[in-house]
This record gives structure tokens, C-alpha cells and sequence, in this order.
């Protein structure tokens, strides 16, 4: 579990960033210092506290003598003064606007300053009224823009990232799970599904029917809830302090756990579905049981799998519910075994110090080494024309490769394979040589410029490149802040099935790129899918089951996911390529 410190600190040098760019002039120095330290902190796989205890806050990226003044500070009394004034000198709800594409801190600064205007509210208001587009600079382009962002931003602030959610629900099951009243406890709903937002939490528990009383206490009185909306015998649901959002209890008896999960993980489009089919065989369902429709005898309820096999159908995982055939394979006895975690074998897109990742590749190595047990990992840093992302041109590729060679040497095996996330540019020619892709294990090309176009062609073109072994996210898009770019999914997929070139899955919490229904086509069209992190801090290895969440709910086996495969087994995929070249 992440550590609560880690987090709080990482958040709080996030929001001091934010208030340094805001303030402007003069700042940008302190503003890039605290945006690196909240990413550095956050990305910690210890406890701060480790770090204090051994003296090696200081050997620590981005950590000075300054910011580790602050952590200690923290540690300490749990506060830290600097962070306290500062935001008394800055509109809060602002600064927080920051985040939404359109709302840069110059332009919140003047409208706060010229126009009064210090909360959401008032800027949504003083937006909608025509009052900004009359501001000296800002006009009709710029303020629809501004909408077309808040609508974005929207879907964020209704509906959770799965990632945030996970978060969240986990720990406050695990809390659950500790009482011993509880006897079993659950997510349910579209979290237990995996859908890649959430609504609301949804959680069930069973109990002695005596100990309700107190389970409801505790869950409401539980350290994230910041409201309670409502309070009863067998449910409770609370606001959540972070995302605003709810999260609901529900608690049953040990012989209704079952029917009661079964009903509250839905989907229900499932549920309606699988009611229809058990009542044309003399079957009722519902949440307290399944019943003979004939004289409503309760014939069973205790465990999910009961429900399924009392009207003859093999149960299938939580993430395959959704109404889209999953019935019909479950009538049949053929849901298919889907990849998980365990069968994964390395991570193929991850950035390191060479271009705009946090860790050198040692340090990768190490870390994934000792936390995950895969057989390889590629680090696949940006290109030249991806400036921001601190590019890397012809020669330090080479030189990367040898210094990759170096640290497998060290190492006394292959663990780190050499590759690219080369950039895709405006004609779909790649911004880096064949000669040079042909030297690495393996690359990838992706789009991070021009977003305003339909990119099918320059997508097209890249699969056709000989040594372009995938294509990374696919659409480009950005949850709640930048829609998918233009792109033909469908023709994609078909050429990169003549072509022998996978599709990512790209299992960043805001990215989740393919989706679970491009994924799905993929998969029907026989496309090898590869799930990765495209990790930028070591934290970011965690996101690995994001993605398999995503394959799952694409109905994915391990023979769809490539790496899933040995090293060797990837080599020989890829030789398809150049044949399939060699013979074109
Ligand atoms: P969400 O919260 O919008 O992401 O989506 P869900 O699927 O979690 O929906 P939610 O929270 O409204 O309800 C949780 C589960 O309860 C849902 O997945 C299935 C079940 N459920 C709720 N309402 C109904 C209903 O009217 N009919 C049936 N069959 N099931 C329902
Ligand atoms: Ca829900
Ligand atoms: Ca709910
Ligand atoms: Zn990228």
C-alpha cells in the first residue's frame, strides 16, 4: 500500500508548484523545483521516513537542502509552515483550475485580478456571460476553448479514474476486512468490473445480522469520508474527500452473499439478461437468492457461482459483464481463461534520465528486478522531435544502446532490451533512421504532434516501417483533459494485421489507450496486443494491472497479449515483419 506521508507530500509539492506558476514572475525556478520533488516523493517505493532515518533524503533527484527542510518539517508536526502561508496569498479554487486544458496561471491570474472573480463558480459564470472574451487578449477562440476544457474536465469530476477509485475502494475494504464482524467484503458495481470510470464505490460486507449497527459506524466514520449523505440498517453512503465523489455500503447475511454480489456487480444490462434466461427455465433471481418460480422455493444464494450453476452456466469474471456475449459462452461452458497479471513477462515502453523519465536505468533495472518477476524490460525513451519530452537524437541512441550493454554486463544477463518510442511525424515518415531503429530490440512509434488531424494515414504509414514493432496509444487521448485524435481504429488494426505490428495497450491511469472496445476489435481480428506502462517514475510500474483490466475486459487470453511471451518468442514475432516486407 502506498504511503499516506509519501502521498500528502507529493500533493502538497504539487499544489506549491501550481501557486509558484500562478504567482509568475520570478517563480518559474521554485515552480519546476516543487513540481519535480512532488513527482520524485510520489514516485518512492519506501516510506519518506526511510529515507530521513538514513540520512539519504539528499541523494534523492530533485531533492535539495531546502525541500528536505520541508519534508523533515513535516514529518515532524505534520504541517508545513511555508505551504500554509502560501496558500493564504493565492485564490484556491483557481490554482486547482490549473489542471484543465485552457486555464493557464497567466490567464486565471488577470481574470482573478481584473475581474473579481475568485472560485469556479464565479469563473464559470463570469465565462458564460461573455465577460472574459471581452478581456484585453482572450476573445472567441480562446474562451471556447476554455468551455470545450471545463466539458472535458467534466467527465472527471462526475465519474472517477478506475486507478483513483481502486485506490480508494482497496483500502477501504482491506479496513473492512480487519473487523472481525466482517465475514466477507467486496467491491461491487462498475469498480468490481474494472470499467475505466467509475460512478460511485460500491461495496458489499456480510455480517451477523447484530453487528450491522457497528459496521455502518465504522464506515462512515472511516478517515476518507468527508459527508454522510445517508445512514440506515443495511446501507450507508458517504462523499468521499478527494474526488467528491460517493462510495455505498451495502451489508447482507453470510447466506445472501452470493446473490447479493452477483446483483450489485451488474452490469445491468447483464443482470436484465441473465434474469430473462433464468425465468424462461422456471427461475427467479434477485439479490436475496435464486427461487423456483413455481412455488418460490429459495434453492440457493451463498456464493456467486451457485446463481450461474443452478440455471446451467459457467460464471465468468466480473470485468466480462457487460451484456456482449459473455451469456451465450457461459451456456456454452466456453469463457475463456483471461491473462492476468501473473502471466506477464516484462514491460515493453518505459522513459528513463535519458530522456523525461525520473530514474537512470540501472536504477529501473534494479527496482523491477526485485518488485516484479519479469524476464525482460525495454526502455524506450522519446525521439528528437519530442523536445519537451528531452528527446534523444541519432548519437545518444547509440550511445544509449551501449549503455545498456554495459549495465546488462553488470547485471551477468540480457534483463534490459534496447528500444525507442520514436516519434510519428506529420508525413508518417519516422524523425529517426532506419538504420538506426534496425539496432535496437524493438520500437515503437507514436503520435505527439497534431492532434487537430485525422492521423489514420500517418499511422498507417508507420506500421509499414520495417522495424516498427507497435504502435504506442493508439488514439492519444487523455481522460478528462484531450479527446482521442481523429483515427480510422478499424483500418488501423486491419493494416496493422498485414504488417505484423502489435497495438498498445497503454495502461497509464488517464491514457488506458487502446479502450477496452478498440482492444476488443483488436483482439477479434487476431492483432497482437501488448499491455505496458510507459512508465515515467518507478510508482508507475504499478499501473501494469490497469492495463490487463483493460485486456480482460477485451476478453483477452495470454495468447493475445505479446508480452506475455519469452524474449525469444518476441524475436521470433518479429522476423514475421521483414518477411511479410521481403515478400511485399
Ligand atoms: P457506475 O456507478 O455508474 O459506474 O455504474 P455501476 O454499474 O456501478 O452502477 P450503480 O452504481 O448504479 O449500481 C451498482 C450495481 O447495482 C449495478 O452494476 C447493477 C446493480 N443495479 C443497480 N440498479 C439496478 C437495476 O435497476 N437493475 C438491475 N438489474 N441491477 C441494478
Ligand atoms: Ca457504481
Ligand atoms: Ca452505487
Ligand atoms: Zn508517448
Amino acid at each position: 500500500m502506498k504511503s499516506e506521508a509519501n502521498k500528502e507530500l507529493s500533493r502538497i509539492f504539487k499544489e506549491m508548484s501550481a501557486i509558484y506558476q500562478y504567482i509568475g514572475v520570478g517563480e518559474r525556478f521554485r515552480a519546476l523545483a516543487y513540481g519535480k520533488a512532488s513527482k520524485v516523493i510520489g514516485s518512492l517505493a519506501e516510506d519518506i521516513s526511510t529515507y530521513i532515518e538514513n540520512d539519504s533524503l539528499k541523494d534523492l533527484p530533485g531533492i535539495g537542502e531546502g525541500i528536505s527542510g520541508l519534508i523533515k518539517e513535516y514529518i515532524r508536526t505534520g504541517k508545513i509552515r511555508k505551504y500554509e502561508s502560501l496558500k493564504k496569498n493565492a485564490p484556491h479554487e483557481l490554482i486547482e483550475m490549473m489542471e484543465i486544458k485552457g486555464f493557464g496561471p497567466q490567464s486565471l491570474k488577470r481574470i482573478h485580478n481584473e475581474l473579481k472573480v475568485s472560485t469556479k463558480a464565479e469563473l464559470i459564470k463570469a465565462l458564460q456571460e461573455g465577460k472574459i472574451e471581452k478581456l484585453k487578449g482572450f476573445g472567441k477562440k480562446k474562451t471556447e476553448g476554455m468551455l470545450r476544457g471545463l466539458k472535458l474536465h467534466k467527465t472527471i469530476e462526475d465519474r472517477m479514474l478506475l486507478w483513483d477509485a481502486l485506490d480508494v475502494g482497496e483500502k477501504l475494504v482491506e479496513r473492512l476486512k480487519q473487523l472481525p464482524e466482517v465475514k466477507q467484503a467486496e467491491l461491487c458495481g462498475s469498480l468490481r468490473r474494472r470499467k475505466e470510470t467509475v460512478g460511485d464505490i460500491d461495496i458489499l460486507v456480510s455480517s451477523e445480522e447484530k453487528y450491522r449497527r457497528k459496521i455502518i459506524d465504522y464506515f462512515t466514520n472511516s478517515s476518507v469520508a468527508k459527508q454522510i449523505l445517508a445512514k440506515g440498517d443495511t446501507k450507508a453512503s458517504i462523499i468521499l474527500k478527494d474526488s467528491g465523489r460517493q462510495a455505498d455500503l451495502r451489508i447482507v447475511n453470510e447466506n445472501e452473499w452470493g446473490s447479493a454480489l452477483q446483483y450489485f456487480t451488474g452490469s445491468k444490462e447483464h443482470n436484465i439478461h441473465l434474469r430473462t434466461i433464468a425465468k424462461e427455465k422456471g427461475y427467479k433471481i434477485s439479490e436475496y437468492g435464486i427461487f423456483l418460480i413455481k412455488n418460490d422455493k429459495r434453492i440457493a444464494g451463498k456464493t456467486e457461482e451457485e446463481i450461474y450453476r443452478t440455471i446451467g452456466f459457467q460464471i465468468m469474471p466480473p470485468e466480462m459483464r457487460e451484456d456482449k456475449g459473455e451469456i451465450e459462452l457461459a451456456s456454452k461452458n466456453k469463457i475463456p481463461k483471461l491473462v492476468s497479471l501473473k502471466d506477464i513477462k516484462g514491460d515493453l515502453q518505459m522513459h528513463s534520465v535519458w530522456s523525461d523519465g525520473l530514474h537512470s536505468i540501472e536504477a529501473i533495472a534494479e527496482y523491477v528486478k526485485k518488485n516484479f518477476s519479469y524476464e525482460y524490460i525495454v526502455i524506450t525513451d522519446h525521439s528528437k522531435s519530442s523536445r519537451i519530452a528531452n528527446g534523444m537524437d541519432e548519437k545518444q541512441i547509440l550511445k544509449q544502446i551501449r549503455a545498456i550493454e554495459e549495465a546488462n554486463k553488470k547485471m551477468g544477463h540480457d534483463f534490459v532490451k534496447t528500444g525507442i518510442e520514436v516519434d510519428i511525424l506529420g508525413d508518417g515518415s519516422l524523425d529517426i533512421s532506419d538504420e538506426i531503429l534496425a539496432q535496437l530490440d524493438w520500437v515503437t512509434a507514436s503520435i505527439h504532434s497534431g492532434f487537430k488531424h485525422d492521423n489514420t494515414d500517418r499511422i498507417i504509414r508507420a506500421c509499414e516501417n520495417p522495424y516498427v514493432n507497435c504502435i504506442g496509444h493508439p488514439t492519444g487521448r487523455l481522460i478528462g483533459s484531450r479527446e482521442p485524435y481523429k483515427v480510422d481504429v478499424e483500418k488501423i488494426i486491419e493494416v496493422a494485421k498485414e504488417t505484423n505490428t502489435a497495438l498498445e495497450i497503454n495502461a497509464q491511469p488517464e491514457r488506458m489507450d487502446l479502450n477496452d472496445e478498440q482492444a476488443m476489435l483488436a483482439r477479434k481480428n487476431g492483432i497482437k496486443l501488448v499491455i505496458s506502462t510507459d512508465s515515467h517514475t518507478l510508482e508507475n510500474f504499478s499501473f501494469m494491472k490497469l492495463g490487463i483490466f483493460i485486456a480482460r475486459r477485451a476478453w483477452c487470453t495470454p495468447a493475445d497479449i505479446l508480452n506475455t511471451m519469452k524474449w525469444s518468442e518476441i524475436e521470433k514475432w518479429k522476423r514475421k515483419k521483414h518477411k511479410v516486407e521481403h515478400v511485399v
